[in-house]
């Protein structure tokens, strides 16, 4: 049974690697203070996105799950049987699973940040599915894709939904992209989700719902960084924010200090003033015509779009 071994970014669940404290350390000095989404993610933040993906306001999960079971057909055929799906942000690995179905492919790859969660998930998948060969890897794949050796060459199909690629600046999200494309040798392809630009009042809602989910997730990140980073963060000094703005297309998630307050993490120390903020995630949406263009200029060709019928969301297949 293939099942994972490493994880690079669990292998002391104590202290994060030197890499990962300088990353916080500089974005936490930077002038306006930012950490990473990444970090979003540890084993409850893991569980909170779940939850978050059963809000009704929370648009983008059902909406792509939407365009799934109406499309999949369709989608399998442009893709072909066989694939070694590689799934990039897995989590609980339902999408895919979802997927198996129509797909058939020949091995199942998760990758997530956040290994124990995937552990778990894969587990059960494969219980489902004994005879898909899986493999779950712990990694970062935001700034690495070297894929180790049991991934198969042949039929590649990255998976890269939820819209994901938002969480990227454009830059980074057509460099992330190239990377993809890199990995894609004899042929294959990628299956995208990509979330539209749409009403900002629905847009808001989603990042700021009624009962208070995705204010948790991005609060919980300070949880997170306390145990990376050694910081005192106190959780109940800091209120979310989650706004689009419409200039730069993208929702905005910030922590922003309810009080004049300081925090201490290994190595550093930093004032916040009342009202001052820490920029934790950026979440894109694109126009339809500017995701192909994305794709296109990260070298992929687009060869079918399936978007729902109020064009809230879009699903892309590409060939590298
Ligand atoms: C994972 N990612 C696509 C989500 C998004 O919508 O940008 C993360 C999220 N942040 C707040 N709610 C959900």
């Amino acid at each position: 049974n293939p099942m994972p071994t490493s994880c690079p970014n669990d292998t002391n669940p104590v202290h994060a690697s030197a890499a990962v404290l300088a990353e916080l350390d500089a974005g936490l000095r930077a002038g306006t203070a930012c950490i990473s989404p990444k970090f979003l993610y540890d084993a409850l933040g893991s569980r909170l996105f779940e939850a978050i993906c059963e809000l009704p306001e929370y648009y983008p999960t059902r909406t792509e799950a939407s365009i799934f079971a109406r499309h999949g057909p369709e989608m399998a055929r442009a893709i072909g049987p066989g694939a070694t799906l590689i799934d990039l942000g897995a989590g609980n690995c339902a999408k895919a699973a979802g997927l198996f179905p129509l797909l058939h492919p020949a091995q199942y790859v998760a990758i997530d940040i956040s290994f124990d969660f995937l552990r778990e998930s894969i587990e059960r998948l494969q219980q489902r599915f004994p005879h898909i060969e899986m493999t779950g890897l712990g990694l970062d794949f935001s700034t690495e894709l070297q894929l180790p050796a049991v991934v198969r060459q042949e039929h590649r199909l990255f998976f890269y939904p939820g819209s994901s690629i938002g969480n990227f600046t454009p830059d980074q999200a057509s460099a992330f992209l190239r990377r993809i494309r890199a990995q894609c040798d004899g042929g294959g392809g990628l299956l995208i989700g990509i979330d539209l630009v749409k009403d900002s009042a629905i847009l808001d809602a989603a990042y700021d719902d009624a009962i208070g989910v995705t204010a948790a997730f991005n609060l919980n990140l300070l949880r997170h960084v306390n145990h990376l980073a050694g910081a005192d963060f106190d959780v109940r000094q800091w209120r979310h924010s989650g706004v689009y703005n419409a200039l730069e297309g993208r929702i905005e998630m910030h922590l922003e200090a309810r009080e004049a307050l300081v925090v201490r993490w290994r190595g550093g120390t930093r004032s916040f003033a009342r009202g001052e903020r820490i920029h934790t995630e950026n979440s894109y949406k694109y126009q339809p015509a500017a995701a192909v263009g994305l794709l296109e200029q990260s070298g992929f060709q687009a060869t079918r779009v399936w978007t729902d019928a109020a064009g809230w969301f879009a699903v892309i297949h590409a060939r590298a």
